[in-house]
C-alpha cells in the first residue's frame, strides 16, 4: 500500500486544526478565532476509500500532523511551540503549507516558505478559508504564493470550513506517498489519549468565552480519569478531573465567573462534547489554579509537558 505522513504548518489561525478535523471527518483538534490555539501536535488518520482514483489495491493512509502556528515568539512557551512545528518539516513525507485567502501574504508566510526552502521535503501550498474570498483574491493569492512564497509541488485552493476542495488535497498527497505500511490498524483516527482531548475541549469552550490576554495564559490538564463500568440500571461512567491553570490572582476570577457561571459553562459545554465523541456518559470535574508566570519559567513548562 501507500502511505505517509503530512504535516500542516502555517502561521496561527490560518485553519490547519479545522483543516485537520475536514480531512479525517471528525473533531481530533480544537479550534478558535484566537491566534496560538494549538499546542501540540495533534495526528489524524486518513484511509484512503476503497476505489478512490489514484489510490493502489491495497489502499492509502495518511498520518497528518497538525502543529502549533509558527510565530515570532515572545515567551518561552511560544519557542517551545514553534520548534514543536518546525521539527516535523524534515520529518515527513508531504508538507502542506497552510495561507489564509482573507489576509495578505506576509512576513510569517515568508518566514516558514525560507524554513520550507531549508528542508526540501515536498511541499504542496494549500490557499484555505475561499468560502471567504472573492475569485480575485483567489487568484491573487495563488499568484502572489507562487511568486514569492517559493516552488511548491502542488498548489490547492480549498475551504477546511466546508471540505469543497480537500479531495484535491487529498489526491495531491495520496500521489507523492512512498509505498508503506499501515501505520494505524483501521478505525483508529488519532493517537491521543482521551484525557488529553479532554482537557482541550475544554479549553477550547474557555478560548471561547475568555478574552484578551487570558487565551495564553490558560492551560488545562486532566490529572485524574476513572472509567466506571456500568452497574445494575447505571450506565458505565468515565470520570474525569481537570486543572485548569491560570497565570494571575485577576484571572482566576475571570475563569471562575459570577457565582462560578464561566466555568460552569464551559465544564458543561466540554463534557457534552466528549460524551458525544465518545459515545459514553462523562462526569467532568473542574479546578482552578493560579501558576503564577507559567508560559515563561522552563521548570512550569516541562512539568505541564511542553
Ligand atoms: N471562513 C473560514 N474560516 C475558517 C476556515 N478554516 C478555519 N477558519 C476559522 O479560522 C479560525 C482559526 O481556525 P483554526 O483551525 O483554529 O486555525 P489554526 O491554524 O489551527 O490556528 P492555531 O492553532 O492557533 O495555529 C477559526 O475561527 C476557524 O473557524 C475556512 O475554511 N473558512
Ligand atoms: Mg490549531
Amino acid at each position: 500500500m501507500k502511505s505517509g505522513i503530512a504535516t500542516l504548518v502555517g502561521r496561527p489561525n490560518v485553519g490547519k486544526s479545522t483543516l485537520l478535523n475536514q480531512l479525517v471527518g471528525t473533531k481530533v483538534s480544537i479550534v478558535s478565532d484566537r491566534p496560538q490555539t494549538t499546542r501540540n501536535q495533534v495526528r489524524g488518520v486518513w484511509n484512503a476509500p476503497p476505489g478512490a482514483r489514484g489510490v493502489p489495491e491495497d489502499g492509502a493512509q495518511v498520518v497528518f500532523i497538525d502543529t502549533p502556528g509558527i510565530h515570532k515568539p515572545k515567551t518561552e512557551l511560544g519557542r517551545r511551540l514553534n520548534q514543536r512545528s518546525i521539527e516535523t518539516l524534515d520529518a515527513v513525507d508531504v508538507v502542506c503549507f497552510l495561507i489564509d485567502a482573507t489576509a495578505d501574504i506576509g512576513a510569517g508566510d515568508r518566514y516558514i516558505a525560507g524554513l520550507l526552502a531549508d528542508v526540501g521535503t515536498p511541499a504542496v501550498l494549500v490557499l484555505n478559508k475561499t468560502d471567504a474570498a472573492g475569485p480575485n483574491d483567489i487568484l491573487e493569492h495563488l499568484a502572489g504564493a507562487a511568486g514569492t512564497l517559493g516552488d511548491f509541488a502542488a498548489y490547492v485552493p480549498l475551504s477546511a470550513r466546508t471540505g469543497e476542495g480537500s479531495e484535491a488535497l487529498l489526491g495531491e498527497i495520496t500521489g507523492r506517498l512512498p509505498d508503506g505500511p499501515l501505520y494505524y490498524p483501521d478505525g483508529v483516527v488519532t493517537d491521543q489519549p482521551d484525557t488529553f482531548l479532554a482537557a482541550e475541549l475544554l479549553r477550547e469552550k474557555l478560548l471561547a468565552m475568555a478574552r484578551e490576554e487570558l487565551p495564553h495564559s490558560l492551560a488545562v490538564t486532566v490529572e485524574e480519569i476513572e472509567d466506571r463500568p456500568a452497574v445494575g440500571d447505571k450506565d458505565a461512567l468515565l470520570v474525569l478531573r481537570a486543572v485548569v491553570r491560570v497565570e494571575r490572582d485577576s484571572q482566576k476570577g475571570i475563569v471562575i465567573g459570577k457565582g462560578g457561571a464561566v466555568i460552569k459553562e464551559a465544564g458543561t459545554a466540554a463534557r457534552l462534547e466528549l460524551e458525544a465523541l465518545l459515545g459514553t456518559r462523562v462526569h467532568l470535574e473542574t479546578h482552578v489554579k493560579v501558576e503564577k508566570d507559567w508560559q515563561r519559567r522552563p521548570d512550569a513548562l516541562d512539568r505541564l509537558g511542553f
